[in-house]
């Protein structure tokens, strides 16, 4: 079905056939105005901004470009087109017709999901806040926008879930999803990465690299859901959300090549010699790195986990991929060996139900995904002559939640003393000099084609356009 531009709240969903919920929606549409004003991108409120915005939710339909302003966006509510007959595909109720109403007595198990998926959406854009400031170019400048504008419909898509299954507990968590704030003392944001200060270009690079695709695994494994709503809210969010970690990854990309320049102009790769030359050299580079990698891991949970195993039996959520990558969808008796500290210093494999450790099921696969970049990244160092390569650190170096919380490693997972751990830290993630020097190449750009000199341009624009095209006109 095609998109309604001619309602307040641009929908797919025959809003106006339901005056309640488009009335209850449309109350709650100006406090997301409010909170957009207040919270998201800073000072840019009058300029022109080429953003791509969705008129359908097929493959024509959903990248078409304008200029718009970001307060007249039209954030709006987009399902992917549903699938006729579409069974449930795991968990104990496989093969029975999928929901399209939350079962009773697995509505608080929903409805916990579906408020941590939609917390994390505005918590992003309130974390780039200000790094429009700071752009290394209009280019750069129009993406963050982008990436903002579909955080912001991201939230909306959790928001129409709430206020249309979830009554009046779901329009009270609406509200809440626009209080919380990343980073506050008193009301943070639920999980941990997204009350994260992103101060800089580089952390948001990095931030789309790892972080949003945590988003891709989370929203993969939610579109299998058995409750179709947020199974098609969920397919068309992952159409967007490859955008996000295209900005990540081209984003670290062109910082490489930058610094590799750099390096082969100077004939050297000492660290000072290249910050003297406003790049931002390789094992800097790499501290960032294990700071955004360690800190997404947590985002999948514990290795065990009766919550996890809970919303797969329950047919709440699935595995990405669940019908073309596993044979057994039901997983009653299958198991899952899982390394773990015995305590002593020591490894221990423990046997748990496969149930049980479905979110490190999806975190081996996001850990799959991550090295993809990587490859990339250290292939043009390797043509460049050099032997530094860029890795991602161990799954048990610094996590906060889950077997190996506050564990001490090193990189390579291997169990130190804690004075070493914290003696070593400074080697491993960014260090106040490492973010100092990082904020000082901060400095605005804002002629069209130009680029700050601590990144190179993009190999192309936006839609067949140029690199000098004026991607955001700052009034
Ligand atoms: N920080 O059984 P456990 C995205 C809590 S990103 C703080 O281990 P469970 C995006 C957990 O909530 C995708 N707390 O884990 C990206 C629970 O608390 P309660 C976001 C944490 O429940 C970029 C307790 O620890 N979507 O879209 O199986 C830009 C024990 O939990 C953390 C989703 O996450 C943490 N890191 O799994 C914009 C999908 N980890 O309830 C957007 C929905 C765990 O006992 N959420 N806890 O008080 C979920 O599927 C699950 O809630 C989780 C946790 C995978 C997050
Ligand atoms: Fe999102
Ligand atoms: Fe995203």
């Amino acid at each position: 079905m095609s998109i309604d531009y001619s309602q307040k709240i641009p929908n797919n969903v025959n809003l106006s056939n339901d005056r309640t919920l488009q009335r209850a929606l449309e109350h709650w549409q100006p406090h997301f105005l409010d909170w957009w004003r207040e919270m998201g991108p800073h000072d840019f409120a009058s300029a022109d901004v080429y953003l791509r915005t969705a008129t359908g939710v097929d493959a024509q339909g959903w990248a078409s470009y304008g200029t718009v302003k970001m307060p007249d966006y039209r954030w709006g509510i987009f399902l992917a087109d549903a699938i006729p007959e579409r069974k449930i595909g795991f968990g104990d109720s496989f093969g029975e017709p999928v929901w399209q109403q939350v079962p009773g007595e697995f509505r608080s198990q929903f409805r916990r999901l579906i408020v941590t998926q939609g917390d994390t959406e505005p918590a992003s854009v309130e974390q780039q806040h200000l790094l429009g400031h700071t752009c290394p170019s209009l280019y750069d400048l129009r993406n963050l926008f982008q990436v903002n504008v579909e955080e912001g419909r991201h939230l909306w898509a959790m928001v129409y879930l709430l206020h249309a299954h979830f009554g009046r507990d779901g329009r009270e968590e609406a509200e809440e999803l626009l209080a919380r704030h990343s980073g506050d003392a008193d009301k943070p944001r639920i999980l941990g990465t997204f009350n994260e200060p992103i101060s800089d270009w580089l952390s948001f690079f990095c931030f789309t690299y790892f972080t949003d695709r945590d988003g891709k695994f989370q929203l993969k494994s939610l579109a299998e859901s058995s409750f179709d709503p947020l199974a098609r809210t969920c397919r068309f969010m992952l159409t967007e959300e490859a955008h996000h970690m295209f900005v990540g990854e081209t984003g670290i990309g062109r910082v490489v090549r930058r610094t590799l320049e750099v390096m082969k102009e100077l004939g050297t790769d000492v660290a000072q010699a290249l910050r003297g030359q406003g790049v931002i050299d390789l094992p800097l580079l790499q501290r960032y790195l294990n700071f955004w990698f360690s800190s997404s891991l947590d985002l999948f949970g514990s290795e065990v986990s009766s919550n996890a195993a809970g919303s797969f039996a329950n047919g709440i959520k699935g595995r990405p991929d669940e019908t073309t990558q596993y044979q057994d969808h039901v997983c009653t008796d299958a198991t899952y060996e899982l390394p773990t500290p015995d305590g002593k210093g020591g490894v221990q494999t423990e046997k748990v139900s496969l149930r049980n450790a479905m979110n490190e099921v999806l975190r081996v696969a996001y850990v799959r995904d991550s090295e993809i970049g990587l490859k990339r990244w250290n292939m043009q160092i390797q043509k460049a002559g050099h032997d530094f390569r860029l890795k991602l650190p161990s799954t048990r170096f610094r996590r906060s939640i889950g077997a190996w919380a506050n564990v001490p490693t090193d990189l390579e997972g291997r169990f130190i003393a804690r004075e070493e751990y914290q003696r070593r830290l400074p080697e491993w993630l960014p260090t106040p000099a490492d973010r100092t020097y990082v904020q000082s190449l901060m400095q605005r750009v804002s002629t069209p084609g130009k680029m700050a000199g601590w990144i190179a341009p993009p190999d192309r624009g936006i839609n067949n356009l140029g690199l000098d095209y004026e991607y955001v006109r700052l009034n």
